[in-house]
């Protein structure tokens, strides 16, 4: 006998994973865990016959020729852990987009980095061209657009969103989908969301909005929908919240929707799995108080956010001023000629003023040509540090909505960073 199998607490990735499995393994049954996710338990009720799903493995371990093993690599998320261990007779594979060891004999391993592991199945499927059913494909798009964030997610990839069309082609019901992906909250979930609300603080961390909340829960509550809902609410960059339980313990959630904050890494000193975008931690009360592990995420959350290329690294320099006498036409050719868009007046060591291509507009007289730049430059001239990251000049400029910030080093003016160079280096031009 051949199963596939998934982790507790199942998700759609991990239902739709068995499932596909049993495509790529005729014959295999997959055993869906008792103790699976809300949202899946629902559909499960009214679904459940139109896959071929068992709730138990029928057989003695010894029968077991094949394990598939889809969406977690570690003993302790499988619900049938011991039964399994015993299968000492059966080919061990994964299924998995997550990237910690695995601590199960695996003798053959399909793990990359996609959105949602079903990916990597379908493109199996697909090569080898099996057909699929359209409920087959609608809960394969559940399962895909839950673990992508409707592929929103940063770590979701081109493969992602070229399988959630071919789902879609395959008879996949987007109405069906969104159903079953939005959560209702529960009494309890609410509460939490207000303790949230109230209680998690905002940080500016290297340029970017982290928001990071203790709460302390008396009973068991579903976190993860709500810790989501939460970061949308509070538009964060990032969130991790510390929950304590009634025996002292602590579970960490993070969250994050951009990729220079990758909470696993700044979860990882506890220990943690999961991925860039979305991981969790469950921490023992021997390691301190809830403030002292939001001390040390946030100390880890420094080291990480201290990542990344330097305003040194990317300006213009040395740098080209002109004395505040100078004639706006001479500005204008120096401009032209040099084909840049701003202008600092004065000199490295004394900063009078900038003057931009814009500024150029307003000037309609013959004579306002002949007139100082000092008459028209603007004095007041945010500036950045040569050692700040790319990301806080980028930031600056979008709240300031400035395209040229001077770059100092010290009281000296080094160098000059604009917006077209933040733009490539946005786009990774750099
Ligand atoms: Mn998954």
């Amino acid at each position: 006998m051949q199963i596939t199998v998934t982790h507790k607490s199942t998700d759609f990735d991990g239902l739709s994973s068995i499932v596909a499995a049993t495509l790529l393994y005729p014959g295999a049954v997959a055993i869906c865990p008792r103790n699976v996710n809300k949202n899946v338990q629902t559909f499960l009720s009214l679904h459940k016959t139109a896959y071929n799903l068992a709730l138990e493995v029928s057989v003695q371990p010894g029968e077991v020729s094949r394990v598939v093993v889809c969406d977690c690599n570690q003993w302790q998320q499988l619900e049938n852990a011991d039964f399994l261990q015993q299968c000492k007779e059966a080919e061990f594979i994964l299924w998995d987009h997550h990237q910690q060891a695995t601590d199960m004999p695996i003798q053959r391993q399909y793990v990359e980095q996609t959105g949602a592991t079903v990916t990597l199945l379908l493109r199996h499927i697909q090569e080898k061209g099996i057909a699929i059913t359209p409920s087959q494909a609608t809960l394969f798009l559940l399962g895909l657009y839950e673990d992508t964030g409707q592929l929103t997610f940063s770590g979701t990839t081109p493969e992602d969103i070229r399988t959630a069309a071919y789902l879609v082609e395959q008879g996949g019901d987007l109405e069906i989908v969104v159903n079953f992906l939005h959560v209702a909250y529960n009494d309890m979930q609410k509460k939490v969301l207000y303790r949230l609300m109230r209680s998690a603080r905002q940080y500016q961390i290297g340029g970017k909005i982290i928001s990071v909340g203790v709460v302390r829960l008396d009973q068991h509550v579903k976190l993860a929908a709500v810790v989501q809902l939460y970061a949308s609410i509070v538009d964060a960059d990032a969130v991790f919240i510390v929950f304590e339980n009634s025996q002292g313990d602590y579970f960490v959630i993070g969250r994050s929707r951009l990729d220079e904050i990758d909470v696993r890494a700044v979860l990882s000193p506890f220990g943690c799995g999961g991925h860039a975008g979305a991981a969790a931690v469950t921490i023992k009360k021997e390691k301190g108080s809830a403030t002292d592990i939001r001390d040390m995420i946030l100390a880890s959350l420094h080291t990480v956010a201290a990542q990344g290329p330097l305003v040194a690294e990317l300006m213009s320099s040395p740098v080209m001023t002109v004395p505040p006498e100078t004639p706006m036409h001479e500005v204008r050719d120096i401009m032209h000629d040099q084909q840049i868009r701003g202008l600092l007046v004065g000199n490295s060591s004394d900063l009078q003023g900038i003057v931009v291509l814009w500024d150029l507009k307003k000037l309609t007289l013959r004579k306002q040509w002949d007139s100082p730049v000092k008459a028209f430059m603007r004095r007041s001239v945010m500036t950045i540090g040569a050692d700040a990251l790319v990301r806080e000049a980028a930031q600056l400029m979008v709240q300031k909505d400035i395209g040229h910030l001077p770059v100092t080093s010290g009281k000296e003016v080094v160098g000059i960073i604009t917006r077209t160079d933040i733009l490539r280096y946005l786009y990774g031009m750099v």
